[in-house]
């Protein structure tokens, strides 16, 4: 008995072994595969976009070339996805060190109707990062969201805050020469997406 559970042992430990890895590189391929999909399905935004900063003056993402640009859709009195996207961020900036400071961190408003360039300015405020607050019209920010294949919705609210936005949460990596050359997921960490940046230093 005992014989011949010692010789079995080692065929259905290699079994189970290679049980094991096919599931892995199956799981590991299709979470690749998912994400690249997402990835080239953004690939070609336009190379600029023209929008109002929270100074009130033009802003074109082509006067930014030479820069690293940081760029994700959001609004002022989001509750969860834009200041755990700010954070995150910032972390990753000052794993970065001196280098951080050379990021252009850049948020353009999905509710325009209430992210005035002046709240925006003051939202500004409270971070201590590089970073540019945009809005315009509802038609001038539905282009750069189309654009960069993000998305929105209203979504009415019976509490005394009105109305939320849900809205896509994508970070877009946009390197010197103005193209998204990767995608920051709000679920990766932050130490990943220091690695991500420093790519394209
Ligand atoms: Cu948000």
């Amino acid at each position: 008995m005992n014989g011949k559970h010692s010789k079995a042992l080692p065929y259905i430990g290699v079994v189970v072994s290679i049980a094991i890895v096919f599931l892995l590189v199956l799981t590991l391929s299709r979470q690749k595969h998912q994400k690249d999909i997402k990835y080239y399905t953004v690939m070609n935004p336009e190379l600029d976009f023209s929008l109002k900063d929270q100074d009130g003056q033009d802003f074109h993402l082509r006067d930014h070339r030479g820069e690293i640009v940081l760029l994700f859709f959001g609004y002022l009195t989001c509750p969860d996805i834009c200041p755990v996207t700010i954070s995150k961020l910032s972390r990753a900036y000052r794993i970065l060190g001196g280098d951080g400071n050379k990021i252009l961190t850049v948020f353009i408003t999905i509710d325009p109707e209430r992210d005035t360039p002046q709240k925006l300015k003051e939202y500004l405020k409270y971070f201590k990062l590089n970073m540019i607050g945009l809005t315009g019209t509802k038609q001038e920010i539905d282009k750069v969201v189309d654009s960069y294949k993000a998305s929105y919705q209203k979504v009415e609210m019976d509490s005394e805050a009105g109305y939320l936005m849900d809205h896509s949460d994508l970070v877009y990596l946009i390197d010197a020469k103005g193209r998204v050359v990767d995608l920051i997921h709000f679920d990766d960490e932050v130490e990943r997406i220091a690695q991500m940046i420093k790519k394209v230093l």
